[in-house]
This record gives C-alpha cells, structure tokens and sequence, in this order.
C-alpha cells in the first residue's frame, strides 16, 4: 500500500524510548475514536518514519499516544516477529500481571485503517503473537470472571470438554432449567479462553465460573474419555426429540416440550398434524433439509449482494453490514445476520417491506415475517424490561431467501405457489434488521454476539456498572440518561473494559 512513504533507511537498534519522535504532519484533529489508543513501537520503525505516521493518524483524529501507558489499546509494531512482539510488551509490562494487554499489531492494521480513514475490525492477519497465549489467560487463576474481558477465539484447545458441557447446558435449557443452563454455559465459556489444554484436574482450580458438577464431568472425561452422564443425556428419547424439534424454525422450547407430552416423536409425526403448525413452523419444516445444512461464508456473501442490491435500489446510500457469527470468524453459520441503516437518522424508517417486496418480485423470498420498529414503546415500558431479553425492537425480518446456484436462475417466475427444494439453489434463513444510525454500535455489538458474550456483557454492565446494556443503547438508571456511541469501541470504553475484537468474542 503506498499510503506512506518507506522509511528510507533501517536505524540503529535505538529500542522504544517513550518520548521519542514526536514531529507531527499537520495539527491534531479532534479525537474521532475514544476506544482505539495506538502507540507506534520506535524499533524497526525508526523515528522519522514513526514521527510522520503519528502525525498522520492524528490528522485523522486517531489517538496515537508517545510514551505507552495502561491506556495503550493497539501497539503497532514493523518488521517484528510474533515472538519479538511478545518479548516486547513482557518488558513493557513487567512483571505485573494485572495490566491490561494491548492487540499487538503489525502495520497492515495500521494502514489499513489510515486507507479507510477509521479503525478497522482486527483481523487474525493483522496480529502479531496471536496464538501466545497472554499473561492472564495463562494463569487460570487470574482468567477474569466475565466472558467480556476475556479473548474467546473460534479455535480453541478443549473441544472434548466444551461440548459434553454444551450438551448438558443444551438439556438444561430443554428442561427450562435456567441456573443449570447456565452455569454450564459458563463453565463450557471458561476452557474455551484456556491457552492450553487441561490435562489435570488441578488445572481446574482458581477458575471462575467451575462448579462442582461440571468439575466431575471434566475429571470423567479425563479418566475415562467418556462420561456417562453426557452419553445417557445424549441417548435419551427426550433429549433426542428436543434437539430435533427445536431445530425447526419457529419451534421454541415451549413447542417442542408440547409436542413431545403429546407423544409426537418425529418430523413426520408433525407432518401428519398440520393444523398444529402455525405459517412459520410450516416454512420451517418445509425447507428442513435446506436449513440445517450449514451455510457457509460464500453463501452469506452471495445473499449479501442480493440484499445490497434491493437496499440500494430502495434506498440509495443505505448500508449493509453482515453481523452475527460469520463477523466473528465463523466459516458457517445457521443463518445470515444483516443490520441496515443510514447516515441520515429517519431515512432507513419503513425500509423493509420495501425491500422485501423488491426481493419477492425476484422470486427469492420463500418466507418472511416482518415487524415495524416497536422501540418507543419499550422504552416507555421500562428500560429494566428488556434486560433479560435479547430480543430488540428495531424494524426487522425473520426470513427464508431462496439462493440459486447460478446467477442465470436468479430472476425465476413468481406466483407458482411454494418452491420446492432442487438442485438449482437452496433456501437460506437471513434476519434483517434495520436500525437508526445513532443505535448502530449497540446493534452491532448486540448481533455480532456470541449470545453468552452478550450475555455477560449485559450481567457486567449491570452488576459492576450498574448501566443498561441493550441492542438500543446504554442508560444510566441512577443519572437517568444514556450514553452515546458511535462505535463497538466507545462502548467498551464507556465500561471501563479493555476493547474485545468480534473474533475473539466466540464465548
Ligand atoms: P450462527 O448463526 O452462526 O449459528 O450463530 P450466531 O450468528 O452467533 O447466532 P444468531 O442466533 O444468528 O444470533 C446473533 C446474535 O444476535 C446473538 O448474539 C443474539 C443477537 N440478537 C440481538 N437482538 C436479537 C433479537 O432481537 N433477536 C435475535 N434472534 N437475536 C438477537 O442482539
Ligand atoms: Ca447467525
Ligand atoms: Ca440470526
């Protein structure tokens, strides 16, 4: 990228003095991002070119900060190795293990973000000593208590256990048994932050979140490979039929439990009583096969342009951002995740039956169930209402598209009754959500999930914070008013937490 000139030169080794090299290009901007303090490491760097990049950043209003402090969230290191960066930041930090860990970057990040005049998401090739594992999650005993400060990578090193954890959670939930859904949520979220791979039981001490239960079911799956429990769970007719039913869209727990006191055991028992199904369940049951075959991150790009394009043609300048797991690295997903706005507040009202119907005359919408924007009236309710809830209230669509295989079918007859899973494409869940422009950070931040991270972000506003934390917004009940952000970044700042990357929220 030739966005800076190179440094001319490669200076003498002169290590990262803090004061160094301070020259700027043009006066500072006004600070545009409050979450993101970069701090540029002098070594490789040298100070004239390090001089002239601050300068630069400033000008865009980043904060690039000379002497590196706490505050520091992006270190943004050139022609350091992964090791040497780690090396680095030890010395920086000493031996104190409660500091906070900046993103050690390379200069792509850095350039990047300078391109797009904002900082962008970090990416795994932006980091420099990625897979090292830092200070506190090496040390079980100082892994923080909430999901939200700490990194949650997709890949992780105890997959045996998280999922015979995750099972359990799961029968939990099907037997609406909050507290043990949740504690084996949390406890499944905890080794998938772990460095390493747990070996021993002794790894387990110290660690938040680890009850006595989910510990026996770690100590039999070290001792035996197996555990007992989690194979009868799993075998079980109940937890079988559970798993099946709510698998369908527009099924629930509450369904599924109904059905199956019924004696209803099978998809095709569900066929046989249709008038038990509302439209949703029909549509669900209708493009089954399709919906629980994973879609992958081709598929969500591919349903992204068909989206963009009725946007766009509805209305110009309106964007689409995907969210959901695919932001956080997913290669697959059960769904697609979009959030609409626009720069101008008011314009994206009433977008989606609009776009809807754009998509229908194309002949690619096999379901859809929209809502208008019920907000003012849950916000007239009570703010306290929608805390335990992850449903929002923006103007959305719970829809099934039809994605065919090349784009020459695209434009396919309408009005021939519902389409028939083929070989020519498949269907596809896609949620549209539409949201004003000064909402949009807490709507990302609310769709890119995980749903645990989210969850425990919303438990540490309110219990360490005592804030609100929605998809809408955050409000202080004691102040009563909410604080703005126009960014993932100010909200993280706004909480005192150490900034988190969509790819590490995989909690
Ligand atoms: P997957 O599709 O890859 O399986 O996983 P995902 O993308 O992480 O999960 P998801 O079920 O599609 O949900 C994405 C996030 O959206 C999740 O953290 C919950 C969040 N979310 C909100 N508001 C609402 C809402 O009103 N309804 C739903 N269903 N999800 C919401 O922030
Ligand atoms: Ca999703
Ligand atoms: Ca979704």
């Amino acid at each position: 990228m030739a966005l800076v000139p190179p440094k001319r030169r490669r200076g003498p080794g002169r290590g990262q003095e803090a004061g160094a090299g301070g020259a700027a290009v043009s006066s500072p901007a006004p600070l545009r991002f409050p979450g993101v303090t970069i701090y540029l490491a002098e070594r490789h760097m040298g100070r004239s070119r390090r001089a002239f990049l601050t300068g630069l950043a400033r000008a865009k209003g980043f904060r690039v900060d000379q002497a590196y402090s706490p505050e520091v969230t992006h270190v943004v290191m050139e022609g350091s190795s992964a090791a040497e960066a780690s090396r680095w930041l030890d010395g920086v930090l000493g031996a104190s293990g409660s500091l906070p860990r900046p993103l050690l970057l390379n200069i792509s990040w850095f350039t990047e973000s300078m391109g797009q005049g904002k900082p962008v998401p970090v990416e795994s090739r932006h980091c420099l000593g990625v897979s090292l594992p830092t200070r506190s999650q090496a040390d079980p005993n100082s892994l923080p208590a909430y999901a939200c400060q700490r990194h949650t990578p997709l890949t992780h090193h105890n997959l045996c256990f998280t999922e015979a954890l995750e099972t359990l959670a799961e029968a939990a939930g099907f037997e609406d048994s909050q507290g043990r859904f949740l504690s084996f949520r949390r406890a499944a979220s905890v080794l998938r932050a772990l460095s390493g791979p747990i070996t021993s039981m002794s790894q387990l001490r110290g660690l938040p979140s680890f009850g006595d239960h989910s510990s026996r079911i770690v100590q039999e799956l070290l001792e035996h490979g197996v555990s007992s429990e989690v194979e009868r769970v799993k075998q079980s007719e109940r937890y079988k039929t559970m798993k099946l039913f709510t698998q369908i869209f527009g099924v629930g727990v509450k369904t599924a439990d109904r059905w199956y006191r019924e004696g209803l055991r099978t998809l095709a028992d569900l066929q046989g009583q249709t008038r038990k199904l509302n439209r949703q369940q029909e549509a669900g049951i209708r493009y089954f096969e399709d919906l629980t075959r994973p879609v992958w991150r081709h598929e969500a790009d591919a349903i992204q342009q068909v989206v963009e394009e009725a946007v766009w043609q509805v209305l110009p300048g309106a964007t689409v951002t995907m969210t959901g797991g695919f932001c956080r690295g997913k290669l697959q997903g059960h769904d697609v995740d979009f959030l609409i706005t626009h720069p101008v507040e008011g314009q994206e009202a009433g977008l989606i039956p609009k776009v809807m119907s754009h998509l229908e005359s194309q002949g690619l919408v096999l379901y859809q169930h929209t809502q208008s924007n019920h907000y003012q009236e849950l916000k007239d309710l009570d703010h306290k209402a929608s805390q335990n809830n992850t449903m929002d209230a923006y103007e959305r669509c719970f829809s099934i598209l039809w994605l065919p295989k090349s784009p020459t079918s695209f434009h396919l007859e309408t009005g021939e009754g519902p389409r028939e899973p083929s070989g020519d494409g498949r269907a596809v869940r896609v949620d549209l959500v539409v949201t004003p422009i000064s909402q949009f950070a807490f709507a990302l931040l609310g769709w890119t999930g995980s749903q645990h991270f989210q969850r425990e972000l919303r438990r540490f506003s309110r219990t360490e914070k005592q804030l609100l934390l929605n998809s809408h917004g955050l409000y202080d009940p004691e102040k009563k008013e909410s604080l703005p952000a126009t960014s993932e970044e100010d909200i993280f700042t706004h909480l005192g937490l150490e900034y988190i990357a969509p790819e590490q929220r995989n909690a």
